[in-house]
């Protein structure tokens, strides 16, 4: 299928709308994500994640060593563990921003959950752009958004 170029800007948007969101949810409203919660997000897929494991991945994302994750940095960062992840590395990356919207933990984002994370961050959709998100997402159309789903949509793997 040949999307048109018309879609293709607004899978886009949506992409994008979704890495801000959930880079405003972990970095609580700032501009920049401190080490602390660049921890609470990564601690989300995997809970006993060690120090050691975190500055190590920290130092990944923080690019220009300042401290602080970046909206950019952030998003480059996610997307190489994305493409890792999907070549079969063990990470914890994808499964942490997973489970940021995977609001009662059952695997399985619905679309209230959806809505509701959105909703917190400001993001302001028109119901029907909200339904037609949704299904873009939900390749199977089973009403809700499995990791697989999710993860190819932010990060489609060639
Ligand atoms: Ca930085
Ligand atoms: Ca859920
Ligand atoms: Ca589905």
């Amino acid at each position: 299928m040949v999307a048109s170029r018309q879609s293709v800007d607004e899978l886009q948007r949506y992409r994008d709308m979704i890495l801000k969101t959930t880079f405003d949810s972990a970095a609580k409203g700032k501009d920049r994500i401190q080490k602390v919660e660049f921890g609470a997000l990564l601690r989300r897929g995997a809970p006993d994640l060690s120090a050691q494991v975190l500055n190590i991945a920290f130092r990944d994302a923080d690019q220009d060593s300042n401290g602080y994750i970046s909206h950019s940095e952030f998003v480059e960062w996610l997307e190489l563990e994305a493409c890792q992840q999907a070549r079969g590395r063990v990470g914890v990356a994808m499964t942490a921003v997973f489970r940021l919207w995977d609001a009662d933990g059952n695997a399985n984002i619905s679309e209230e959950e959806l809505h509701a994370v959105l909703n917190k961050s400001g993001v302001r959709l028109s119901v029907k752009d909200m339904c037609s998100l949704f299904k873009i997402i939900d390749e199977n159309s089973d009403g809700s958004l499995s990791y697989d789903e999710f993860s190819n949509f932010l990060f489609p793997q060639e």
